[in-house]
């Protein structure tokens, strides 16, 4: 009785190691697949980055004042003015025809940055300095 008892229990014990080791296999087989899910999205296409569109404000106004540009550009205002300047949608002095250009304020030196997505017309001045105006034209 107590051989046939020991028989069993190796038995058992036999399959215990044989599920632990397909319990490994899976595992390991899992694993594998999951790094292979985690550096598939790293091979994107770098696409959607904006293009810039380069104005600088001087002391006479917008260099270029009128600029072309297509969807998606990215317009940067940089002030060598010498003195702070502002970016505001038209009309003066109300600012309300696109108001996503009322940029504010920015001293000498910085600049002010807006991305266009939607083709138009778009107007602007220098509220500090009505008479400086300048034209985005977006296709
Ligand atoms: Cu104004």
């Amino acid at each position: 009785l107590k051989g046939g008892e020991n028989k069993m229990n190796s038995k058992l014990i036999l399959a215990i190691i044989v599920i632990i080791a397909i319990v490994g296999i899976v595992i390991v087989i899992n694993k594998g697949s999951g790094n292979n899910v985690s550096t598939t999205p790293t091979s994107q296409p770098v696409a959607n980055k904006p293009v810039d569109s380069n104005i600088e404000v001087t002391a006479n106004g917008f260099s270029p004042d009128t600029v072309t540009i297509a969807r998606g550009t990215r317009v940067v205002w940089m002030n060598k003015s010498g003195t702070t300047v502002t970016v505001n949608s038209a009309d003066h002095p109300t600012h309300q025809v696109y108001k996503p250009l009322n940029l504010g304020e920015f001293a000498n030196g910085s600049s002010v940055q807006l991305i266009f997505d939607t083709a138009g017309t778009y107007k602007y001045h220098n509220h500090l300095k009505p008479s400086q105006t300048g034209t985005i034209v977006v296709q």
